[in-house]
Order: structure tokens, then C-alpha cells, then sequence
């Protein structure tokens, strides 16, 4: 990892320890290009502080803060007080970020408390769709049907047995003033959404997909396809939601789920037999579903 200097220094730097492909790194550093240097990250256990922290180095060129993997929506309330209390508020913005697991499960009591303080913090879920960094468990937004070490496909069952929980939804229905989703294949997009979500103040939420070709077995070159497929089969619409109303909605000529899910081998047993093929059906269900709520929304 290059050593930071004065001259040097930049947001996200790379030499990091991500993986080949890694989505979450792209990510990482889309999001500081758009916040710009007066922000304070509180990161959750997971990947993004694994792969940029290794003791001594560091890949941040902004104040950062590893939490623990439940705590980290106090920490920033602590974080964003402690600025207030210092009169140095205009000084730096706070951002909590962790991975779908700590957002959704584990550390989601906290992420509700601090949005109904409605404290001033953004908050960003980079969704991987498992627990990627301890060994690829299952999380509460795995996609249905998705192998993980802990919904393992086999005789007994086909993969993850639940559909993705529904985070944006149980966000907007807190009174958040902004709730987005937004994915790496769409760079200016996920850019333009960060910058959006720093002009209001309170509690935001931004849930952004990233493609995982360790945990989801696509080749590394084929990150950015995955995470536009994702959108245009209608399996993660990405979307924007102020003041609790749909404001914009990405609309994409719908392709068929079989586009996304093959290059998968998270989802390889779902090719095999007539059982698999009765799965990608319904599959196909959720993603149409999704596509005509989304289509059908945003033309209002
Ligand atoms: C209380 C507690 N339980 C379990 C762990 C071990 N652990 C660390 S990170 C992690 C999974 C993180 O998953 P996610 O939030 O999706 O981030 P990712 O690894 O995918 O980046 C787990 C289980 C922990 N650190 N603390
Ligand atoms: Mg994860």
C-alpha cells in the first residue's frame, strides 16, 4: 500500500486488499468522489474495513472509525453529536457504512433507533447479498434461491428459502427525507444519488449493490455486467424516494433472469432439473413484479 503523504493523499487510495473484481472497492471510492473530503466514515466489521485497514496502512484519506459489526449506527450518532458539541458541525458530515448483513440484521435495531432520532447521518448499505468476509452466510438480503454456505443448494432445498428483505421500504416508512438504491454499473447515477442524499439533513439511506465474484462465482471481469444486469432483468430496481415519494425510478428494457443468474454459481443448481427451472419461474415473478412497480410509478 503506497505510503500517504500531503502530496499524494486521495479519498480512497488504492493498494488496498479487495479482492480481483471487488464492487465494494469501486464503490467505496465513487462515494468519496462525490462526498468530497469533509466527511467522518464510521465502518462496520465486513469487507470494507477488512480489505482497506490492514494495521498499519490504511486506504482512507478521511477520518475513519471502525465500529463494531452491530454498533456502528450509535457510533456515528456519537460521532455526529460530538461535532455539534463542538460547535464544528459545518466542519464534517457523518456517514455509517456497512455491509447487508450488519445493516439489515445484526446491527438494524441500532440503524432504526438512530432514524427515529432522526439523527444527522447517512447511512449506506453496500449489499454483497451474504456475509461475505467470514465465509459466505446467508444474510437477510440474499436473493431467494441463492446459495450460501448456510442456504446451501443440495437435496434437502434450493438455495435460500426467503425472498431479500425489503430495507428501502422499512426506511422510507421511519419519515427518512431520502431513500435510494443505486448499484456500481451505473456509476454517474450512484454519484449523482450520493451527492443528492448530502443536501438534505436527518437520517438518509442509501443501499448500494455490489457485485461479489468471490461469493457469487462470476468471473472478476464481469462485475459491472452482473450489477447492470441486476437492474434489467427488474431483480434490484434502483430508485429514489424523497420525502417518502417515489421521485425517480431507473427504467430499462427488461431482460430475462436467466441473463443475470447463469454466469452465477451461486445459483448453477437452478440449471439442472426441471425442479431448478420451476424456481427461476418464480424467479422471473418477483423481477417482473418489481419492473412493473417500478415502471409504473415512475411515469406518474
Ligand atoms: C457480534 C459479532 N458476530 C459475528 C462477527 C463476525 N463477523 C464479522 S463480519 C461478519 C459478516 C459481515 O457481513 P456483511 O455485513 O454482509 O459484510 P461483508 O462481509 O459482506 O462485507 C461477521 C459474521 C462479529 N464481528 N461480531
Ligand atoms: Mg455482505
Amino acid at each position: 500500500m503506497t505510503t500517504q503523504t500531503a502530496e499524494n493523499v486521495k479519498l480512497f487510495n488504492s493498494g488496498h486488499t479487495a479482492c480481483a473484481g471487488c464492487g465494494l472497492a469501486l464503490a467505496a471510492r465513487l462515494v468519496l468522489q462525490a462526498t468530497g473530503p469533509k466527511v467522518i466514515v464510521v465502518n462496520a466489521t465486513g469487507c470494507l474495513e477488512v480489505f482497506t485497514t490492514r494495521s498499519p496502512q490504511t486506504a482512507w484519506g478521511i477520518p475513519w472509525i471502525h465500529s463494531l459489526f452491530e454498533n456502528q449506527a450509535a457510533v456515528a450518532t456519537g460521532v455526529e453529536a460530538a461535532l455539534r458539541a463542538l460547535g464544528r458541525g459545518d466542519e464534517a458530515r457523518v456517514i455509517a457504512w456497512g455491509g447487508d448483513g450488519a445493516s439489515a440484521d445484526i446491527g438494524f435495531g441500532g440503524i432504526s433507533g438512530m432514524w427515529e432520532r432522526y439523527d444527522d447521518v447517512l447511512y449506506i448499505c453496500y449489499d454483497n447479498e451474504a456475509y461475505m468476509n467470514t465465509g459466505i452466510q446467508r444474510s437477510g438480503l440474499t436473493p431467494f434461491k441463492g446459495h450460501t454456505s448456510t442456504s446451501p443448494a443440495g437435496k434437502a432445498s434450493l438455495g435460500n428459502m426467503k425472498q431479500k428483505k425489503n430495507i428501502p421500504a422499512i426506511a422510507v416508512a421511519h419519515g427518512l427525507p431520502y431513500v435510494a438504491t443505486a448499484t456500481v454499473g451505473y456509476p454517474k447515477d450512484l454519484e449523482r444519488k450520493v451527492k443528492k442524499a448530502m443536501e438534505f439533513k436527518g437520517p438518509r439511506y442509501l443501499q448500494i449493490l455490489v457485485p461479489c465474484p468471490l461469493g457469487w462465482g462470476h468471473a472478476t471481469s464481469d462485475t459491472i455486467s452482473m450489477s447492470k444486469l441486476a437492474v434489467e432483468t427488474g431483480l434490484n430496481p434502483i430508485f429514489e424516494y424523497v420525502d417518502g415519494k417515489l421521485a425517480t425510478a431507473m427504467t430499462v428494457k427488461q431482460k430475462p433472469v436467466e441473463e443475470y443468474l447463469k454466469p452465477q454459481a451461486r445459483f448453477k443448481h437452478l440449471f439442472r432439473d426441471a425442479a431448478g427451472a420451476e424456481q427461476i419461474k418464480l424467479i422471473q415473478e418477483i423481477a417482473n413484479s418489481n419492473f412493473a412497480k417500478f415502471k409504473v410509478e415512475a411515469a406518474k
